[in-house]
């Protein structure tokens, strides 16, 4: 059973997980209607669909452990950037926070020795791990080759490698 602390505390990352979503969608929509960047856009839309997937994981598991997962009202996302290294400056600051907010779960559950949520919490910490280093990866490499028309052309073409999971076995 979950305590009320950790109950209300998982309820906030559900909307958490939920804006996230609603922000990378709004990345991706605007990212949509730039010329020649498929692929960023794709990117966007997958990343928000994964969040939309951290979201609908988190509700099963506060249902399953007899709370109640309470569908939350959403704000208004940025909707348009300045450029690309913009969208994706705000991607990486994004996850830092998302990072900061799964650590403060992970204590709530050692304050209430609830060592089955801390269990499920280590997905989120190896995922935030993995979304945090992509997301600086992905910042560095704009930095690198700029964001003008070329510049751009080459991370569009990079963004499917950079994006797609390592096989650790490999
Ligand atoms: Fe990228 O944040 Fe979910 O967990």
């Amino acid at each position: 059973m979950l305590s009320e602390k950790m109950q209300a505390a998982l309820n906030e990352q559900v909307k958490i997980e939920a804006q996230s979503s609603q922000v990378y969608l709004a990345m991706a929509s605007w990212a949509e209607i730039q010329p020649g960047i498929d692929n960023i856009t794709q990117f966007f839309y997958n990343h928000s669909d994964e969040e939309r997937m951290h979201m609908l994981k988190l509700i099963h598991f506060i249902n399953e452990r007899g709370g109640f997962a309470k569908v939350p009202a959403l704000e208004q996302p940025i909707l348009t950037f300045p450029s690309i290294s913009h969208a994706f400056d705000a991607l990486l600051k994004h996850e830092i926070f998302v990072s900061e907010s799964i650590n403060k779960l992970v204590d709530i559950s050692l304050q209430d020795k609830d060592y089955a949520t801390h269990n499920f919490l280590q997905w989120y910490v190896a995922e935030q791990i993995e979304e945090e280093s992509l997301a600086r990866t992905m910042k560095d490499k704009l930095e690198m080759i700029g964001d003008e028309k070329s510049g751009l052309y080459l991370f569009d073409k990079d963004i499917i490698e950079l994006s797609t999971p390592k096989d650790p076995m490999i």
